[in-house]
């Protein structure tokens, strides 16, 4: 089933990512917020010190609001049942090919009135893939993503250059970033993506996410595929095998 038109499919190839309207109903939206917020509280409950230090929004001091949390798509069903949706699913085969696998995910909360940015990163120098080409991250939107509650930003054709040194800053292991003398060499589109919409991007390509000066929300799921002949040969940080989701 090819959903995406020869013009889309050249879009994303030639940019590096691509935007899809309405993969999902807002009831899917309105369930995966209520799931993700009862997981939040129970989670922030059961953090210890360096858990606190990393998932905790250090830009919003004043309460504890997680930044993110690892592996939704393993750890819940409604998650479960987003990554493995049929038409997700024709989606991502039509991107990266068959087989597509679910190898990590990531919510991310992004808080009103304080959630922080998510410097310059390319997917790929975290997973470390046999095949550049053979993973998608689709970038599911929980909540109406723009300019002003931290959306996307995407360096376009950076899909079609290398794979670029990243950098932890002191203190943040996890936090693998391009450094600030080559990611000011880019310039960065917005890529705003209304509620159940899908942002697929290339494992190569460079993006970020800018700071919520909203009092909305911006809350989304990062499903990172990969088709199923490619393997993290090579993964910047520790990803567990066991709890791949194939489809
Ligand atoms: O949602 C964000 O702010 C960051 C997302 C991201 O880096 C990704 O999906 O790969």
């Amino acid at each position: 089933m090819n959903l995406l038109a020869p013009a889309q499919m050249a879009d994303y190839r030639a940019k590096g990512h691509l935007t899809v309207r309405d993969v999902f109903a807002g009831e899917d939206m309105a369930a995966a917020v209520a799931d993700a917020q009862a997981w939040a509280e129970t989670e922030i409950a059961a953090l210890d010190v360096a858990g606190r230090a990393w998932y905790l929004e250090a830009a919003v001091p004043d309460r504890a609001v997680l930044r993110k949390l690892d592996n939704p798509v393993y750890l819940r069903p409604v998650f479960r049942a987003l990554a493995t949706n049929v038409k997700l699913r024709a989606l991502v085969t039509q991107i990266v090919g068959p087989d597509p696998r679910v190898f990590f995910s990531q919510l991310f909360f992004k808080a009103p009135g304080g959630g922080g940015p998510k410097p310059m990163h390319q997917d790929n120098f975290y997973f470390g893939p046999n095949d550049l080409d053979g993973m998608v991250t689709a970038w599911v939107a929980l909540d109406d993503a723009d300019e002003s509650n931290g959306c996307l930003y995407f360096a376009d054709g950076s899909n079609l250059g290398d794979v670029i040194p990243h950098a932890a800053p002191d203190g943040q292991p996890f936090n693998l970033l391009v450094p600030n003398a080559t990611a000011a060499k880019y310039t960065m589109t917005p890529a705003p993506v209304p509620r159940g919409g899908v942002s697929f991007h290339h494992g190569n390509t460079l993006h970020q996410s800018s700071e919520n000066h909203s009092d909305r929300w911006r809350r989304a799921c990062a499903i990172h595929y990969a088709n199923g002949k490619t393997e993290l040969v090579q993964p910047a940080l520790t990803y567990d095998p066991s709890i791949v989701v194939a489809l």
